[in-house]
């Protein structure tokens, strides 16, 4: 059940999609005060707060406040208030009721859970203008089913987008990029794509290509595919201002840039220098810019990455000028400690939200006209937008074909139009935990295609971290290893143990039937693919506490190692269980563990999963380099039965955008004697039998 509540006058962001009408003030369980718009409830006394989507700290989010402001930060530190992403739904789990909410309004909004005072939810609007929707349900399950019948469907990539990619920031030319796909396939290791960072670009312009670097991209990317890769490129927000570059003399003839007070193209400066912001939250503009992206498909290009669309500002024109007056003014007196202070800090705030986000417009469709609006405003739609752009015109030029596409920056909605990652991590173990907290917050708001920089971007990566990130990995839809240019490379060939990453890397191939089909299945029907214990183990308060194992599809817990040295772990199992340690494809022991608690050692080259009674997880072999290799007609089965288990699997050809035939599913049973049922298109058999 919704109620959905007005106040002031709410700008239409676009995250909903299905109508409501309108329910009467007062909201009940809420106090609503005005100047600032602030709505509180209290937090009783074993509450949890689930949701809030990509923000730092633990899955339940009761104990610190966060801001949701889109922030391109790259210090993911425990004191961080807001990061790439607006995510501003949260669910209320108490002992007596479950109930979420959802503020739509794409301003700053700020949530203090329990933070100033433990027993007290607080939310402030600074507009003073949302749409606020209350959201009661049986369990947070059905609270956040709810919520994404409300907000549309989840994007669904295509099939080769779950295999294994390999990014880097300072991969310059062909060569490198060729030499990268050699590393893996010589090795014999899987892969399924190559990421193109901005240095691709011909001088750092969008849909440029440097031809000197790749002379013939069309050509790469079709031998590349040949050998099962696809290559992956990046798009950046900002477009340079470069006098002879067409797409920047093409937007500005076109107006299709945001503009500042004076009505003139807004000038900030990102990578290239200064650059001109397309006004992606215009209609017309999201047109225009969509069909850029053309210019890669052409070439056989099929995903892409959408970054620095918070949008990211190194600086604007007028603080840089406004900086240089100040430098001056400094010369030659004596600098204490206030005035070196400031000194220091000229040059870090130049793209300040506080001095910048004022100075430029949008024009935005409200009511069905153009109105023109304030950065600030609207800032956390810029990503959104952008990537909503890409995404209706992949419609036109793949028409009824699946593109890869994720983002840096988001809002609420934004999962319609495509995944996202979780930005500019570092090389750290706290941040591994971070990457398995992230993943079930980010599924309530309907982020399933997501997924961290294995490995850390920032940073050095030491080999025992990338292979326990690498283990958790497996498991997330976005297997992406990223890393910022200059630190340590990070490919998994490089490394002494390339054997052992090969084998984890074939753990995930072996596992894509069950991974595929549970995200399908969460997609399809607004289920969530990871979940805190807490969702489905509701009266077990142990499980209520359990910050650092995650249920995944119906018939799987994870348990993953994230600390240095560590070689095993604490596991709570809330019942029995059986524990399968993976080896590689095709090769794991197995073992019944009783509920309770339980020390598991956990070797470097294993990943521990657990099998909760009476279910199923259908496997392939695990043998092929890439997706589209593995043969998933004949299935075998990980299985814990004690009464009987039943499994109905998704498949379909990963491609194409038919997903509601009744053929793309198989009914799997297995009793408890061990008889075998399948109906339907695949073949099943059991362990052994292949
Ligand atoms: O501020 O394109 O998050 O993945 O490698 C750095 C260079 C700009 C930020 C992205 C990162 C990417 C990097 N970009």
């Amino acid at each position: 059940m919704i109620a959905k509540y007005r106040f002031g006058t709410p700008l239409e962001t676009g995250a909903v999609v299905t109508p409501l009408p309108e329910s009467p003030l007062p909201m009940d369980c809420f106090t609503v005060t005005s100047d600032p718009l602030t709505l509180s409830c209290p937090l009783v006394e074993g509450a949890a707060v689930y949701g809030l989507g990509e923000n730092v700290r633990g899955i339940n989010k009761r104990g610190w406040h966060y801001e949701s402001q889109c922030t391109d930060c790259p210090h993911h530190s425990e004191d961080k208030l807001s990061l790439y992403g607006a995510h501003n739904f949260l669910i209320v789990s108490g002992p007596e009721e479950v109930f979420g909410l959802f503020v739509d309004d794409p301003g700053v909004v700020r949530f203090d859970v329990g933070y100033t005072r433990s027993d007290l939810l607080t939310i402030t609007v600074q507009s003073g203008d949302a749409w606020v929707y209350l959201i009661r349900g049986e369990t947070e399950i059905d609270v956040a089913r709810q919520f994404r019948a409300l907000v549309g469907r989840s994007y669904i990539p295509p099939k080769w987008a779950f295999g294994y990619g390999q990014s880097r920031w300072g991969y310059r030319s062909e060569e490198d990029i060729r030499a990268v796909a050699e590393g893996y396939r010589s090795h014999g290791m899987a892969l399924d794509m190559i990421y193109l960072d901005i240095d691709y670009m011909e001088r750092l312009k969008d849909f440029t290509v440097n031809q000197d670097a790749f002379p013939d991209l069309k050509a790469l990317a079709a031998d590349l595919k040949r050998d099962g890769i696809r290559l992956v490129p990046i798009i950046d927000a900002g477009v340079k201002t470069e006098t002879g570059y067409d797409v920047y003399e093409e937007g500005v003839e076109k107006g299709c840039f945001c503009t500042d007070e004076r009505g003139e193209n807004f000038i900030a400066a990102v990578w290239p220098g200064q650059v001109h912001f397309p006004d992606v939250l215009n209609p017309a503009v999201r047109r225009w810019f969509g069909r850029l992206y053309g210019r890669l498909t052409e070439q056989g290009i099929e995903g892409f990455w959408n970054d620095m669309n918070e949008p990211a500002i190194f600086y604007t024109q007028k603080n840089l000028d406004a900086a240089f007056a100040r430098v001056e003014d400094f010369k030659g007196k004596n600098l204490d400690l206030n005035r070196y202070g400031e000194l220091q800090g000229l040059f870090n705030h130049l793209g300040d939200a506080a001095n910048s986000y004022h100075q430029f417009f949008h024009q935005m469709e409200q009511d069905g006209k153009l109105v023109r609006v304030r950065h600030d405003r609207v800032h956390n739609l810029y990503g959104m937008n952008m990537t909503r752009a890409a995404s209706e015109a992949f419609d036109e030029l793949a028409p009824g074909k699946r593109l890869l596409l994720f983002s840096r920056a988001s809002y609420v909605g934004a999962h319609r139009y495509g995944g996202i990652w979780q930005g500019d991590n570092k090389s750290w173990w706290s941040h591994l935990q971070m990457n398995v907290q992230m993943m079930p917050s980010l599924n309530l708001l309907g982020f399933l295609y997501t997924g961290a920089d294995l490995g850390g971007f920032g940073c050095d990566a030491t080999e025992d971290l990338l292979l326990r990130w690498i283990a958790f990995g497996i498991f997330t839809p976005l297997m992406r290893n990223h890393s910022a240019l200059g630190t340590r490379e990070q490919e998994l060939y490089r490394y002494p143990r390339w054997e052992t990453f090969r084998d984890l890397l074939s753990l995930r191939y072996m596992l894509l039937p069950y991974l595929y089909s549970e995200y399908m299945k969460a997609a399809l029907t607004d289920g969530l693919l990871f979940r805190p214990l807490a969702f489905d183990y509701r009266k077990d308060a142990r499980a209520r506490e359990v910050e650092d194992q995650l249920l995944l599809g119906e018939s799987v817990m994870l348990a993953p190692v994230c600390r240095q040295n560590a070689t095993g772990r604490h596991v709570y199992l809330p019942e029995e269980m059986k524990l399968l340690r993976l080896k590689r494809a095709g090769e794991w022991t197995e073992e019944i563990l009783p509920a309770g608690d339980h020390y598991i050692p956990v070797a470097l080259d294993e990943v521990p999963l657990f099998l909760r009674p009476d279910r199923l997880v259908p496997i392939a072999a695990g043998d092929a380099d890439c997706v589209m290799r593995e043969d998933f007609t004949q299935l075998s089965l990980l299985s814990f039965v004690k009464t009987g288990a039943e499994y109905l699997l998704y498949d379909d050809d990963g491609e194409s955008r038919d997903y509601n035939s009744q053929s793309h599913y198989t009914a799997i049973r297995l009793d408890e004697r061990g008889a075998l049922t399948v109906a339907g298109s695949q073949t099943v058999t059991l362990p052994g039998e292949r």
